[in-house]
């Protein structure tokens, strides 16, 4: 009989993620997939009408000004190149909220209002008051996910943190004291071997990781566009410094994370 079948063939099913069950599923696979396809664009690919805003070292940040309904909802896309750390530790660190208020400057409160599974959480944090904006809240999914790296098959795999506002009828938006902020925000990490020529094992300085953070804004409340260009000129790259230096001190003595 196998004889007249043919072999058994195994197949493998499709990857899911554990959360592909939950009510936000369809939403998480969409913007996940367009947020990561917008990411890998070069700046030279996303369109016309970036402006280099905010430059340090190996850092460019970029906007395009736009507004809607008179706010201001400037798309914002940075590059950065870090040596000695890799995507993955650059998205465990991102993603994980045990580590966030060590990073996250303006960060005041913080909790996890759903762990849909280990790589989708669902947040609710108060941040301080940048002055002058009024105080801002957000409420959001954030999802975690490795991606296979389609242009070196044998390179390490490429990893990403999308961060999404949502909505959950037990937290209203806008009845407290602060103004829901919301975000789309997507981290991308490409890792880099360039393996010792002398065959040694590798080190962290063999290493190097190109990050690209795209986010969109939208304020919530109104505020005039000077004060919030001015804050996010100011706070964008202070988070993108202060963050990436607090990953290289995290890992600079552990065993790397591939
Ligand atoms: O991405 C950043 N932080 C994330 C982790 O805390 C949370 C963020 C998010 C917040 C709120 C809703 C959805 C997602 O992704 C770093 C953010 C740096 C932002 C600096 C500029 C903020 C200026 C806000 C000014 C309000 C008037």
């Amino acid at each position: 009989d196998r004889l007249k079948t043919g072999p058994v063939v195994p197949v493998t099913p499709p990857p899911t993620s554990p959360a592909s069950q939950h009510r936000l599923w369809p939403e998480i696979e969409n913007v996940v997939k367009s947020q990561v396809n917008m990411a890998k664009m070069g700046i030279g690919e996303c369109g016309a009408g970036w402006q280099l805003f905010a430059e340090d070292g190996e850092m460019k940040m970029y906007r395009r000004e736009e507004e809607v309904d008179g706010m201001v909802c400037d798309p914002l896309k940075a590059v950065h190149v870090v040596k000695g750390i890799s995507g993955h530790e650059v998205c465990h660190y991102f993603f994980n909220p045990q580590y966030r208020y060590d990073w996250e400057s303006t960060l005041e409160h913080m909790t996890v209002l759903e762990t849909i599974s280990e790589d989708t959480l669902v947040f609710l944090q108060t941040h301080k008051r940048i002055w002058p904006a009024s105080q801002r809240e957000g409420l959001f999914w954030s999802h975690i996910r490795k991606l296979p790296n389609e242009k070196d098959r044998d390179g390490p795999d490429i990893w990403t943190v999308v961060n999404n506002s949502t909505e959950y009828s037990e937290h209203p938006a806008n009845n407290g004291k602060c103004v829901r902020i919301f975000l789309t925000v997507c981290l991308l990490c490409q890792t880099t071997v360039d393996p010792p020529k002398d065959g040694t094992t590798l080190t962290r300085d063999n290493l190097s990781c190109k990050i690209t953070y795209c986010s969109v804004v939208n304020p919530g409340g109104w505020a005039p566009a000077s004060v919030l260009r001015a804050v996010y000129k100011r706070e964008y790259p202070k988070f993108l410094k202060r963050f990436t230096a607090y990953v290289k001190n995290q890992t600079k003595n552990k065993p790397i994370m591939f």
